[in-house]
């Protein structure tokens, strides 16, 4: 049985979200801590780093959201991750695009209070920062014009993770645009029983659709 570190609603949904999809069985350790105290010297042990997800099987530990997706989605032999080339590499081009591009450009905007104490370079940071969220999502939108997943008629691990970033939007400190395309993926995967599933044990609710 796998376990996997989360904090409710993160990016660790999208891995809770997979496992579900591939009919895998979770043991489900959720570290939220009182805002300010530090995490618990035991999750501190498994990922010095205090972040999730974190995926455990047998001696493996991964502690990168990226790679325990293409893990788990390649071990078990799913779909989501196609065989054949250049669908994989573009399906892993996605993935990336969501984890190492959308992801830290929200991440830039959840800690922008903290880090900007003057208010009107604050507010051109955000501004910028909201401006930049935009045009990636706007980038996502017109592929999904063109197809019915990031990566044509098969979904694949971007999309679920995509799906689970458009939900951040409580944090922002101004609101996003998402395109109607978009908008049209999320619903359908947030209707995907395995999402649904997720978004019940972890207790969120979803509110970008
Ligand atoms: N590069 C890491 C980043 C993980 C990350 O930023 N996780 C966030 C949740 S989405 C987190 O744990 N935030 C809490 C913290 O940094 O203390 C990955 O993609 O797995």
């Amino acid at each position: 049985m796998y376990t996997l570190y989360y904090l409710p609603g993160a990016c660790s949904l999208a891995i809770h979200a997979l496992i579900n999809e591939l009919g895998q069985e979770v043991k489900l350790e959720n570290v939220s801590v009182p805002q300010g105290e530090p995490r618990s010297p035991e999750f501190l042990k498994v990922n010095p780093r205090g972040q999730v997800p974190v995926l455990v099987d047998g001696d493996l530990v991964l502690r990168e959201g990226g790679a325990i997706i293409n893990y788990l989605l390649d071990k078990h032999n799913s779909n989501m991750l196609p065989k054949s080339q250049p669908e994989r590499a573009q399906s892993l081009e996605w993935l990336m695009f969501a984890n190492a591009t959308l992801h830290p450009a929200y991440a830039r905007m959840f800690f922008i209070n903290r880090i900007i104490k003057d208010e009107n370079a604050k507010e051109e940071a955000i501004n910028a920062g909201i401006e930049q969220i935009n045009k990636l999502w706007a980038e996502v939108d017109q592929q999904l014009a063109k197809t019915k997943y990031t990566c044509g008629d098969q979904i694949t691990g971007a999309d679920i993770l995509l799906t689970v970033i458009a939900n951040w939007i409580g944090y922002l400190p101004k609101p996003v645009q998402l395109g109607d395309n978009t908008k049209r993926m999320l619903k359908e995967i947030i209707n995907r029983p395995a999402f649904k599933k997720a978004l019940s044990e972890e207790k969120i609710e979803y509110k970008a659709v």
